[in-house]
């Protein structure tokens, strides 16, 4: 078996960096890499290397540091797999190691950063602002207004980095975030600038006029790799492959915004650029995300572990069908692009080459729900119906927080602790920290309370 190196693999030298990546995980290896990889290799195009960063998991960097970056996607079909090397990633790094993050980021050949930090990683108060009261923020705060950049969080990592750069007056760049919120631009624009504000006004109006924020909307679902998955991807192309990422045929990214110092040709992997992102963005965060979720916490009741197996089952089939329903009804978008939507969405989740874990999904319900369930089920209560998906996604999410065993979520104490004793009083406890009026709203919570009795028996 070869070993994979850039010398082995013929995966040409490594590009110059331009590209700077915050959250080195499977996500953004099977769509942003994947995007810049496809954009280095068409004709006339100048090769762009990325220099990323890891976050919540820094012993990611190692194996792909071992291998010059390079890594295979394993690509899976319904009807079978393949491989392909992924040459995007010129280097691969612990995020914490400060000193090469500030001077990557000051160095004014980079253009553009991407960021995969997850929904919680943009540490946001209930108004959306950033939490300066959470400690690791307030840590963070306090070291950069000392000048010292060993900061942990990701928005004080960007901004830490962006002080650097404007110390070298290296230009202005891009920011584009790639987590699954509402109008992701803005949103990290809000987080970025706050902590700013917090740190220094002369910093905070040099990132307001430098600094533009891009709206995104990514799609190409990617489940854990697991020794198994390595051994296929040995067979299929004879390297030992450390850090392979196993990832569906489908993939989407549409991306509004300004890039000053220029970006990636991604276009030439697929990627669009729109002026408005938010029909792509609701179309997805609703369907597809808010499905997972639904299944994620209501699938585990009817004994299932992963996304195909509770798609195949009828009842959560019928859940689904009457999430999609009712979130149909609130998306501006032709019918015909909808079901065509609908009919992908229930492919990809049928397809038995991915073992896309429901407990992967679960994670983060506090963050995730917010965006991806709840303004289809203010909008349905709005209108006067109560959303049987919606219902069964929040009993569901009950459920799982009463079992209390897999909860990984950065409210998960207090809520496992809300979410215990009578179910009377439990569902409207729980309701009322997603938002107050939920728990407000007797017939929603009389119809959770029932589903959660039904699904937990
Ligand atoms: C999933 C997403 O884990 C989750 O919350 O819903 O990661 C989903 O697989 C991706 O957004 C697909 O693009």
């Amino acid at each position: 078996m070869r070993r994979l190196t850039r010398a082995e693999a013929g995966g040409g030298e490594a590009a110059t960096v331009r590209v700077v990546h915050l959250g080195l995980g499977a996500f953004f290896r099977a769509h942003q890499a994947w995007y810049t990889h496809r954009a280095n290799t068409a004709d006339g195009t100048e090769p762009a290397g990325i220099a990323a960063f890891t976050g919540r998991r820094p012993d990611a960097a190692r194996p792909l540091a071992d291998q010059d970056g390079l890594y295979h996607l394993l690509v899976r079909d319904r009807d079978g797999d393949r491989t392909e090397l992924v040459t995007s990633l010129s280097g691969a790094y612990d995020g914490a190691d400060a000193k090469r993050r500030d001077g990557t980021l000051a160095d004014p050949a980079v253009s553009t950063v991407t960021l995969t930090i997850t929904e919680a990683g943009y540490v946001r108060a209930a108004d959306g602002a950033p939490d300066l009261a959470d400690p690791r923020l307030a840590g963070d705060l306090e070291r950069l207004r000392a000048g010292d950049s060993a900061v942990s969080t990701a928005p004080g990592r960007l901004l830490a980095g962006l002080a650097a750069r404007r110390a070298a007056d290296a230009g202005p760049l891009a920011v584009v975030p790639c987590d699954n919120l509402v109008d992701n631009g803005a949103t990290v624009a809000r987080v970025l600038t706050g902590v700013a504000d917090a740190v220094d006004a002369d910093l905070a109006a040099w990132v307001r006029a430098n600094v533009s924020f891009v709206s995104t909307t990514i799609d190409r679902i990617t489940p854990a790799t697991t020794p198994g998955d390595r051994d296929v991807v040995a067979s299929l192309c004879g390297f030992a492959d450390q850090a392979p990422v196993v990832t569906e045929p489908f993939t989407e990214w549409v991306l509004a915004g300004d890039f000053p110092a220029g970006r990636p040709a991604w276009e030439h992997g697929g990627a669009r650029f729109v002026d408005d992102v938010r029909p792509f963005e609701q179309r997805k965060l609703w369907l597809l995300n808010g499905a997972h979720s639904l299944l994620a916490y209501a699938g585990p009741a009817r004994g299932h572990e992963t996304v195909a197996e509770a798609i195949a089952d009828p009842v959560c089939r019928g859940w689904v069908d009457a999430w999609w329903d009712a979130a149909a009804r609130h998306l501006a978008l032709e019918a015909a692009d909808i079901a065509k939507y609908r009919d992908d969405l229930v492919e990809r989740f049928a397809n038995p080459r991915i073992r896309h874990a429901l407990a992967q999904i679960a994670m983060d319900g506090s963050q995730k729900l917010p965006i991806r369930v709840l303004p289809v089920v203010a909008r349905e209560r709005a209108d006067g119906v109560l959303p049987e998906g919606g219902v069964v996604a929040l009993a569901g999410w009950l459920a799982h927080l009463r079992d209390g065993t897999r909860v990984r979520d950065p409210r998960g104490e207090e809520l496992v602790g809300l979410a215990g004793g009578p179910v009377e009083e439990a569902v409207p406890r729980v309701l009322a920290v997603l938002d107050p009026a939920l728990a407000d709203d007797a017939e929603l919570v009389a119809g959770v309370r029932r589903t959660l009795t039904e699904l937990t028996g």
